[in-house]
């Protein structure tokens, strides 16, 4: 194809693949005349039509940091066993009923203390930078754990092109939420939409992925849809799903599982073997599928090397 020129070809590596497919059919389409009047504009743009996007579809990536050798988990395990409140608060409930729920077209927002507030495409974030896949672990509070090949890249890629302010001292985050789309949400015992919170010193920390997908797809319905932050170091409920809004604050922000019951979660809420729920022991875990907790929680989820730093004379039992 004359028009793509060396320094494009690194697209077809980053792009999903039925995306790619379009965009060589689009430009098969169109003809000599359509060609030259795309002169000099980005084709790939143009090309991207927004429903293109939808779970399950392939994503090439390259090796990515800070990943675990630990087994991975089957999809299937993850995809079966998940907590995504919005649709019903049991494990098995998000996969049967988040099937038809739409994620496209989908924009994420940016605002707050920023120089350049704006809004960013699916289609964008998916180009902002080569998607890396990471296998983290992630372990939720309740005792289980997996590891997963994720996909995505650092969320300090995007802060950078939007410039935080030096006002701008943590981030908030928030989910998307439709009654319409989500009828169990007005059951889940919790607030709604689902809202988190970093330190920006966290957010920009580049072990804290920006997550468009898993096991080489975009994410499933049930995973948090199309885009989620995946932070390993902090229990599973930091790692919020389906994500529209971020906003740069000067004060700490408000939390979802604060909110519901702030002697149990903390806004912090690293993973930390020596800090027990105040119902159960937070030692050990149990790695799906499995029944027994027979794996060790290890501080900071084993990922102390990259993030101890942050917490550096912070004492992390009163900042659970
Ligand atoms: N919007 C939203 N994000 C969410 C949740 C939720 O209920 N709603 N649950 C959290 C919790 S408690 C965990 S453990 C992880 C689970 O992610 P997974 O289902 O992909 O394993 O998602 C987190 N993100
Ligand atoms: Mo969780």
């Amino acid at each position: 194809m004359l028009l793509r020129k060396p320094t494009d070809l690194t697209y077809a590596d980053v792009t999903p693949k039925s995306v790619y497919l379009d965009r060589r059919k689009f430009l098969r389409g169109i003809g000599i005349a359509g060609l030259a009047a795309l002169a000099g504009q980005r084709l790939l743009e143009l090309a991207i039509p927004s429903q293109s996007v939808h779970a399950g579809t392939k994503l090439t990536s390259i090796k990515g940091p800070f990943s675990t050798d630990e087994k991975i988990n089957s999809f299937n395990d993850v995809t079966h066993y998940n907590n995504f409140y919005e649709f019903g608060v049991d494990k098995d409930q998000p996969a049967k009923n988040s099937q038809k729920f739409v994620t496209s077209p989908w924009t994420v927002s940016v605002s707050g203390e920023v120089k350049k507030a704006r809004k960013f495409s699916m289609e964008e974030i998916l180009k902002l930078a080569p998607l890396e896949e990471r296998i983290y672990r992630l372990r939720c509070v309740e005792g289980w754990s997996i590891v997963v090949p994720w996909i995505g890249f650092s969320l300090s890629t995007l802060v950078n092109l939007v410039e935080p302010t030096p006002k701008a001292r943590f981030v908030a985050f928030e989910s998307y939420y439709d009654p319409g789309q989500m009828p169990l949400g007005k059951y889940a015992g919790i607030e709604l939409p689902y809202v988190e919170g970093l330190r920006l010193d966290e957010a920009m920390n580049p072990l804290t992925l920006l997550c468009v997908g898993m096991y080489g797809e975009t994410l499933p319905n049930q995973d948090g849809a199309p885009v989620r932050l995946v932070v390993p170091w902090k229990y599973g409920f930091k790692s919020i799903k389906s994500l529209v809004k971020i906003r740069f604050v000067k004060d700490q922000p408000p939390t979802t599982w604060n909110l519901y019951s702030s002697q149990e979660y903390g806004f912090y809420s690293n993973v930390n073997p020596q800090v027990d729920h105040p119902r159960w022991s937070q030692a050990r875990e149990r790695r799906l599928p499995e029944f027994f907790k027979t794996h060790k929680t290890l501080m900071l989820n084993g990922y102390g090397e990259q993030v101890a730093s942050l917490y550096a004379g912070m004492d992390l039992r009163k900042n659970y």
